[in-house]
């Protein structure tokens, strides 16, 4: 690694990226008058009238870390506009730009992320009014042409050569990577949002992280695992690191979250009754969920949480909570907590707790199904004191200790806010933070329509794309944001990466109904929903109508159940816009082997070769199992071909290495084959007695395939110690069936065929 602080600093690795003729730039107002501060050398302070900046740089392994420092220095506060902390032409990557894919993260929950191919055209919005309030909180004119990345990039250009540029804080500002595709301009943006540094007075801006490396996924997936700390308001030495991996998600036992949602079938019209009926359908059908999520439409109106519907809820919520916690539930409640309805008694009450335009009027955050909703300004103590109010009574009073928070970039909205000196950003974090004071560290929050990079250490759970809908295609709207399987499957792979380093990702719900008049998802595309979420091991929540689930269908919600808790990667993440190819490696003591996702987003019938050298598998000799359809593919050291892949169809493959002595080949209790349900599996080569052992909540029905390669042959197996009929499938295999509920524990034995 190279540095060169000259007048025009370059940023180079060795055989690597080039970022020639960096610089900084801090664009502030001193009365009427806009500056401009430009700065090109490392920790040479720049002052300008009423503003001092210094632009500090640090090595880090394979990096570099920049940021800038401000200080006013005059009798009257400055407005601060954008600190920009890095700011150039494009960098030299080796190739042409058009031969480069650019992660393109969205601003928050539902906003489109996918790695878009320079070559093709750049993504055209909807560019409404309201697609720029929800998803492009910088746009301006000059957005057209112009490729932005909230918080974190990574420019490829195939086949070696990345470089990430992502934000390692968020606390304090929204922070985006802009680059023209015409390679005039790549900048590293920290917006500032006019807020007021009175004299003497410092901040900082977040801090920019640079790494380059051969595999862009890689530098993705290093980046989501890096600490966030959260720069000190004023300067000085970042406070303590908040490593979210270790705080929040795995570390706190939230592993493996289940549960079941009123939203996607109901759609808010549900009664206290529904939830009832399907509380008892989750215990009379043994199905292993554990939150039972009471979402949008229990209220009378947003910002009025305690307001219950009475024709939807008639004795109120504290029965059907009382019910929920009885049956060993934990009680779930979806709020949008940043909103007031212009209709609610909120807003009636306390007209002057709205962020304001400059006229003073209050800022709409969304409308709500038709119902403007006001953008609370969360830094009025008046909203933060409600706030905490609000969600102790919802743990005290209901039982509450699962959170959805909605629609969360309301407090983000611009305008003027109580206290002059808040961002956006810092705004948003002081709500989410006074929400998490109220419900404890032990209850679980997850985000929803939220802008990502505030909420980091704040959330245990975030939803990472848009809603999940009956249908594969959006219906009213062809953007990428529009509520359709599609699209929020499209999200749940490209922030994979994400999963368990950031918090755990919320993929949104999965359904199984039967297709119908509430369902438009034909078998093959209810199956990929199934095994993305499954492959993907976030938050797994069904939204079906329980009751009226058949049998023949629930079995693929019990075979998604639980997650296992970490992520299969999205291996072509930078080669597919849709990416195709999820690969999840599972290694235990016993064992080693990889499930592979392989999607078809084309709507219509292809053929899909598989080599094993793109799934990145060591060479070798593998079993292959295609899960749906139950079929042995046979050994392979090279490829398979899907001849017939069907229109969105999800091929589920499982790799085993090939053993020369009787092994597990895989069970059909989930999707994962074998990562959650097998709990140990030992071969005495002595006696030839090969044992399994499963374990798993719930009482499911399913096979385990055991490979028997020569001289072995199977002498009998047995189930818990009774002895249990077998099929053989084809030579070589043997296959048996078995009631799970609980735990079982499978024999095999085998002996030595006599030639
Ligand atoms: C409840 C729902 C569910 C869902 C959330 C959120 O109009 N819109 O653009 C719009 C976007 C998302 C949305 C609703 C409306 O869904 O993601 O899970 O909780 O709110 O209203």
């Amino acid at each position: 690694m190279d540095t060169h602080p000259a007048d025009h600093p370059t940023l180079s690795w060795p055989g690597g990226p080039a970022l020639r003729q960096v610089a900084a730039a801090v664009r502030y107002r001193l009365g009427d008058a806009l500056h401009t501060l430009t700065l090109t050398e490392p920790d040479r302070p720049v002052a300008g009238p009423g503003l001092q900046a210094v632009w500090r740089w640090e090595s880090v392994p394979n990096g570099y870390r920049l940021w800038l420092e401000l200080t006013a220095t005059g009798e009257t506060p400055v407005t601060l506009e954008t600190a920009d902390v890095l700011t150039g032409p494009a960098p030299d990557l080796g190739a042409p730009m058009p031969t480069w894919r650019v992660y393109q993260n969205g601003w928050q929950s539902w906003s489109p992320t996918f790695a878009r191919h320079l070559g093709d055209s750049i993504y055209a919005d909807p560019g409404t009014p309201e697609y720029r309030a929800a998803h492009q909180p910088h746009w301006e004119p000059d957005y057209d042409g112009l490729i932005s990345s909230e918080w974190v990039t990574v420019l490829f250009a195939p086949p070696a050569q990345a470089l990430l540029l992502g934000f390692v804080t968020a606390k304090d500002q929204l922070a985006e990577i802009r680059l023209r595709s015409d390679g005039s301009e790549l900048t590293a943006r920290c917006h500032l949002d006019s807020v007021l540094l009175s004299p003497g007075a410092s901040l900082r801006t977040e801090v920019l992280h640079l790494e380059a490396g051969p595999d862009p996924l890689r530098l993705l997936e290093t980046w989501a695992e890096m600490p966030h700390p959260s720069p000190a308001a004023s300067g000085g030495t970042p406070s303590p690191l908040l490593t979210l991996g270790q705080e929040r998600g795995g570390g706190r036992g939230w592993g493996e979250v289940t549960g079941w949602c009123t939203w996607y079938y109901f759609y808010g019209e549900n009664t206290a009754d529904d939830v009832l009926e399907n509380l008892r359908a989750i215990a009379d059908y043994r199905l292993p969920l554990d939150v039972i999520l009471i979402d949008d439409g229990y209220q009378t109106a947003i910002g009025d949480w305690f307001s219950i519907n009475p024709d939807k809820f008639p004795d109120g919520m504290e029965p059907v909570a009382e019910a929920v916690r009885a049956a060993g539930h934990r009680l779930g409640i979806w709020t949008a907590p940043f909103g007031a309805a212009a209709t609610s008694e909120l807003f009636a009450a306390h007209p002057d707790w709205t962020v304001r335009d400059d006229n003073g009027n209050p800022v709409v955050g969304w409308i709500h199904w038709g119902v403007p909703c006001y953008a609370l300004d969360t830094t009025h103590p008046g909203v933060l004191a409600w706030l905490g109010e609000t969600f102790r009574r919802m743990r005290r009073e209901w039982g509450a200790t699962f959170f959805k928070i909605d629609f969360l970039f309301a407090a983000a909205r611009p305008g003027r806010r109580h206290d002059p000196t808040a961002t956006r950003a810092q705004a948003l974090r002081r709500g989410v933070e006074a929400i998490r004071a109220a419900i404890g560290d032990d209850a679980f929050l997850l985000g929803c329509g939220a802008p990502l990079g505030p909420c980091i250490g704040l959330v245990d759970g975030m939803r990472i794309g848009t809603d999940v809908d009956p249908n594969w295609h959006p219906i009213f709207r062809y953007d990428l944001s529009a509520a359709s399987t599609e699209n929020a499957l499209r999200n749940a792979i490209t922030r994979a990466p994400f999963h368990n380093r950031l918090w755990l990702n919320d993929p949104d719900c999965l359904l199984v109904r039967q297709r119908g008049p509430d369902l438009d998802l034909v078998l093959n595309e209810m199956r990929t929903l199934t095994a993305v979420i499954a492959l993907l091991g976030g938050l797994t929540l069904n939204s079906d109508n329980l009751p009226f689930i058949r049998p023949g269908r629930l079995k693929y919600l019990r075979q998604a159940l639980p997650p296992t808790g970490v992520s299969a990667r999205p291996l072509d993440l930078f080669e597919h816009e849709m990416p195709r190819r999820l690969l999840l490696p599972v290694e235990r003591d016993w064992g080693r082997w990889w499930v592979a996702g392989v999607i078809n987003w084309e709507d219509r019938t292809v053929q899909t070769t598989v080599r094993l050298a793109d799934l990145g598998l060591p060479p070798g000799r593998y079993h292959v199992f295609h899960y749906w359809r139950r079929r042995y593919l046979g050994v392979t050291d090279n490829a398979v071909v899907l001849s017939r892949h069907q229109p969105h169809e999800t091929a589920v493959l499982l790799f085993k290495p090939v053993s020369d002595r009787p092994d597990l080949l895989t069970t059909t209790f989930h999707v994962c084959q074998g990562a959650v349900e097998v709990t140990d599996c030992r071969w005495d080569e002595e006696t030839g007695l090969l044992r399994v052992h499963l374990e798993k909540a719930g009482q499911q029905f399913g096979d385990v395939w055991l490979t028997v390669p020569p001289p072995w042959e199977a002498v009998e197996v047995r189930v818990d110690g009774r002895r249990s009929p077998w099929l053989s499938p084809a030579p070589g295999l043997l296959r048996a069936g078995l009631m799970l509920e609980g735990r079982a524990e499978i024999t095999a034995t085998f002996r030595r065929k006599e030639r």
